[in-house]
């Protein structure tokens, strides 16, 4: 460990007064310094590495996580201390890189944290989009968005002066090289984040997030994925992805080439992991690259194909990625040729049409592509892998089954545990020392502890804290909420498998219950973050409704004092790290089958929520490592969903009649709403749920509802709720990244650790 005084004399050396600088000032200038003590170390000479190639690295601030895991934080602390300054204060400055939609970027950024820190040689690819995904607001009553610039003069990304030329269809671009540094904890390793941009962006869009989306020179790297709801966007994302892959297996080459290896020692030298289907174009790229070097191509197949490594993240069958040929033929033509032989070798393999890459209407299927030209194919969780293997990619399955395996998702326990929530983290240390710190999987040792009272009792007070801190945090900007309430808490993307508009509807029956004279025993504070895609009209209404709903129950003065329902604006990164400490019942109540994974659900348990959820993703193992008694599980099971869609057996209409769940429905144009909110949205949700309803909420309501009176009753057992609190926190081990790493590295990387 480096001595004590480096921070401080760094900033003195930069001249920094931390009696008079402002908070501002102070971030820069500490985000500065700790780039100045953060040295870059060269791995051992001759290794494997691995290039993580993502469209989204979610990152999250970074000033905190680095200082952590340079073992900075203490001191930094102390120092401000000293002349009367916070770091939460400082940090509060720093702009969030938002470089994700939700669960896969921000899995990449908890992936580079734990690659770091177990000492593996690997680094991320992918963009610097300078708008990101969208700074989200709700002060209309419904969604907005706007861009949400973060690169500032002294932000965290270091200028490499490295370029790569990106061929395409008719002109080029040339892709300048920005690094972010990885730390890992507490060990000097350094990765690196490489993000690509183009060499003169555009200046930022004059109206929201509206831009011409055929300067593809200037608006490259404006926004994360823009709006693919028309063809112009989605070019827009092809040309981004041919970008990003181009750049990225020209750096690889580069440094293969700089370490003395020959290109015929790629698969010994480097793996290329590709996050799910939006790098795909690096198969082909790769294979046009080696064979202009003068590979053959037969060689450089099997070459690709024993270096790649692809992550599934989705059933839903809509978000598999394929394009036309034609899409290619513009953006990359350089291209075809490589994919139609990749294609003509899968059908030499197998003669299942199901499989084909290139299909006879000339649609191209990324995550085909994928399968057949990487070593190795994972999902990212138990229930996940198995649909894969048994449904989705059935045929891909009988072809290679030594490729498919599983990753159960998992979280960085610094930032989700060490970092947000300082006051659990030292009980814990308290109870059962700090070496969990190091291994996640050491926290089990709290389950001696189940018939600790004190322990237990101090547990409910650091929740109670935490509540208090949310509380004050909403309030400052503009919500109050009783930090006394239950706490139930659903934060994720919006999306109707998720089933956002089913909590709704719990809201409406609570709501109804209350002022029918059914009061609960305590009042509950509903809360939701989430950001809609800009073209998903369906989404948005869901906001719309929970918008509505919110006003509705504030304006009732019978209603307000038991229940409220908020909604947080621009949930991201920073958001969660101040609810996930906070959050009493963790709503994970995706229809089953449908939510990959979660990681989120991970998140909230290691803090000491309890999970109400149905058996889906990851679910199925947190209930399989809390057992019963410590989670609320209600809803049908995936075989059954699967079976319903099927037979195409589901009708909504035979729930919806049902009339206590009608009169819910019909509540969505009800008077009460229909004079807060706009009849246009709330009559397409309500025909939604009438005429389709795709992702079965009224399939599973009454269950839903059931289980959750269920939980909140239970809740008042305190003593109760505190022992499973505890068996939560302390089976969560399993769900550090650390030991998804590990797997992935044992299992599918072969990467050899530092000092190993
Ligand atoms: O990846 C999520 C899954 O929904 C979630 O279950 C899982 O835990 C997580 C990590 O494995 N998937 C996404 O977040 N997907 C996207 O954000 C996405 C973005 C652009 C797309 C498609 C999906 O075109």
């Amino acid at each position: 460990m480096r001595s004590q005084t480096d921070l401080e004399r760094v900033l003195t050396a930069r001249g920094v007064n931390l009696d008079t600088c402002s908070d501002r000032e102070l971030m820069y200038a500490l985000t500065a310094a700790v780039r100045q003590l953060q040295k870059p170390m060269d791995h051992a000479r001759g290794q494997r590495k691995l290039y993580y190639f993502s469209a989204e690295f979610l990152v999250g601030r970074l000033l905190r996580a680095n200082l952590i895991n340079l073992g900075l934080l203490e001191e930094a602390e102390r120092l401000l201390a000293a002349h009367g300054r916070s770091l939460a204060q400082v940090e509060d400055q720093e702009p969030e890189p938002s470089l994700g939609n939700g669960g896969l970027g921000r899995l990449a950024a908890c992936f580079l944290d734990s690659i770091a820190s177990l000492g593996l040689n690997g680094d991320g690819v992918g963009l610097n989009y300078h708008y990101g995904l969208f700074r989200q607001r709700l002060d209309t009553g419904r969604q907005t968005e706007e861009p949400d610039p973060w690169i500032g003069p002294e932000s965290w990304l270091l200028d490499t002066g490295l370029s790569y030329q990106v061929d395409f269809g008719g002109f080029s671009l040339n892709a300048r090289q920005y690094d972010l540094e990885i730390p890992g904890y507490e060990n000097g390793v350094c990765n690196r984040l490489h993000l690509f941009d183009v060499e003169r962006p555009a200046p930022p869009p004059a109206e929201g997030i509206r831009f011409d989306k055929t300067d593809i020179a200037g608006h490259l790297t404006a926004f994360l994925y823009p709006d693919d709801s028309d063809e112009a966007g989605r070019l827009l994302r092809v040309y981004q992805q041919y970008f990003m892959v181009s750049a990225g297996a020209q750096l690889l080459l580069r440094e293969l080439e700089e370490a003395g290896h020959s290109l015929l020692e790629l698969d010994r030298y480097a793996v290329v992991h590709i996050n799910d289907t939006h790098p795909s174009m690096v198969i082909p790229e790769l294979l046009r690259l080696l064979t202009s070097r003068g590979v053959e191509l037969e060689q450089a197949m099997d070459l690709v194909e024993r270096t790649c490594t692809y992550t599934n993240h989705t059933i839903l069958s809509e978000a598999l990625e394929k394009w036309p040929a034609s899409y290619l033929e513009q953006v990359a033509p350089q291209l075809l040729p490589f994919i139609r032989a990749l294609d003509q070798r899968a059908r030499r393999r197998s003669d299942d049409p199901r499989t084909a890459i290139w299909d006879e209407h000339n649609v191209i299927h990324m995550a085909h592509m994928d399968i057949h030209s990487s070593a190795k194919v994972n999902g990212v969780a138990e229930l996940h892998t198995e649909i894969l293997k048994n449904t989705e990619l059935h045929p891909f399955y009988v072809l290679y089954p030594e490729k498919f395996n599983n990753k159960t998702n998992g979280i960085t326990f610094r930032r989700w545990l060490m970092s947000c929530n300082p006051a659990l983290a030292g009980l814990i240390t308290q109870a059962i020392g700090p070496e969990w710190q190091r291994d996640a999987g050491l926290l089990e040792k709290l389950l001696e502890h189940k018939e600790d009272t004190a322990l237990l009792e101090r547990l409910l007070a650091v929740k109670e804290e935490n509540k208090g801190a949310l509380a004050r945090w909403l309030g400052s900007r503009g919500t109050e909420i009783d930090p006394h309430s239950v706490l139930d808490i659903q934060i994720k993307r919006l999306h109707q498998y998720k089933r956002q508009q089913m909590n709704a509807l719990y809201a409406i029956w609570k709501y109804v219950q209350i002022k029918e004279g059914h009061t609960p025993p305590r009042p509950v504070t509903m809360v939701f973050g989430a950001k809609a895609a800009p073209a998903y009209t369906l989404a948005k209404d869901t906001i719309h409704l929970l918008l509505c709903l919110g006003k509705l129950i504030e304006r009732d003065p019978q209603v307000s004092p038991w229940l409220k329902l908020v909604m947080v604006e621009n949930y991201n990164v920073s958001a969660a790290e101040r609810l996930v400490p906070a959050c009493d019942i963790s709503e994970q109540i995706s229809l089953a089958s449908k939510e990959a994974s979660g990681t989120g659900n991970m998140k909230l348990m290691a803090n000491g929520a309890v999970t109400l959820g149905t058996l889906d993703g990851a679910n199925v193992e947190i209930a399989r490592l809390v057992g019963e008694g410590n989670i609320y599980l209600f809803g049908r099971s995936a075989d059954e969903v699967i079976a319903l869609y099927r037979d195409n057996a589901y009708r909504s209409s035979d729930y919806w009649q049902k009339p206590e769940l009608e009169r819910l429905v019909d509540f969505i144009l009800s008077p009460e709403l229909l004079t807060i909110g706009d009849a246009g949205c709330l009559s397409r949700l309500y025909k939604d749920f009438i005429a389709k309803d795709y992702f079965m909420a009224l399939l599973d309501l009454e269950d839903y509802i059931a289980v959750k009176e269920r939980c909140l009753a239970e809740y008042e057992d305190r003593a109760a709720w505190s022992r499973k609190m505890l068996v939560n926190i302390a089976r969560s081990g399993f769900f550090s990244s650390d030991r998804t790493i590990m797997e992935y590295n044992r299992d599918i990387w072969h990467l050899t650790p530092d000092g190993a």
